[in-house]
């Protein structure tokens, strides 16, 4: 299967990703069919490890959704299972500076672009023959811009060549600003800086991406212009909805 996101994204669409922090395929499943389109299985802070990860991402696959990965750091051998599982985009955080944006797109891409490992397995199933040849044009890369030296080096780091786009953590880049994390809407520091991203990206020809803590926050940036949103995790909405089925039984 192509990877529907780059059509999307080709297209202008604003692209709306589920993130998933809880161990159960299931639950990855199921977001899979709620009308997302991307789903990111979040290896950094969800609770699961790499195994969990792979089963993660084969239950998003089972449903409409593009499988995507949050890799827990700029690792070339994490990065290169989880493409080999079948994720079809990365999303690193912490990506400092150019040089290190540079090498996560290298570990994304094979030689002699560049140094991803052969053994697509998994890959090769659920995508199409010729898989090794397509991988380097179907795979999106994301670089997160998290911190304050990758605030002031975006417009360098979205340059990055090959680079797909950078994605914005707003609960680092508010400690990293001297402001709280966490908030439904960031605080104007994050807010500014969450404008300068997305200019950034827009001007390198890159997709702007972020999570965001809620849907309030999620229209805030595509208000921005963001192309790429993530509307809350999957255990923030579930707890949300949860608590308003609670009061509305209780009249509350
Ligand atoms: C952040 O807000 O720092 C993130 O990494 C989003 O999960
Ligand atoms: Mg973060």
């Amino acid at each position: 299967r192509d990877n529907r996101l780059k059509e999307l994204f080709g297209a202008g669409e604003t692209v709306v990703n589920a993130w998933v922090s809880a161990d159960s395929a299931y639950l990855a499943e199921t977001l899979s069919h709620a009308g997302f389109d991307s789903v990111t299985v979040d290896l950094q802070h969800g609770m699961f490890g790499l195994d969990g990860a792979v089963r993660l991402i084969q239950a998003v696959s089972a449903g409409p959704a593009v499988p995507l990965a949050r890799t827990p750091a700029l690792d070339a051998a994490v990065i290169g299972k989880l493409l080999d599982a079948g994720a079809y985009g990365i999303i690193c955080p912490a990506v400092d500076d150019p040089v290190q944006a540079a090498r996560f797109v290298a570990m994304c891409r094979y030689p002699p672009t560049g140094v991803r490992s052969y053994g697509p397995a998994r890959a090769n199933l659920a995508q199409v023959p010729g898989y090794v040849e397509r991988a380097d044009a179907q795979i999106l890369t994301w670089a997160m811009i998290e911190s304050r030296a990758a605030l002031d080096a975006v417009e360098e780091i979205a340059s990055t060549p090959g680079l797909d786009g950078v994605f914005v953590g707003p609960n680092d880049l508010a400690l990293a600003l001297g402001v709280e994390p966490g908030l439904a809407v960031p605080p104007p520091e994050v807010e500014a800086a969450l404008a300068r991203i997305a200019e950034a990206a827009h001007a390198a020809g890159r997709i702007a991406g972020a999570f965001a803590l809620g849907t309030e926050a999620a229209l805030r940036l595509t208000g921005q212009g963001y192309d790429f949103v993530t509307p809350g995790g999957d255990m923030a909405i579930l707890r949300r909805a949860a608590a308003e089925a609670v009061a509305a039984v209780r009249g509350t």
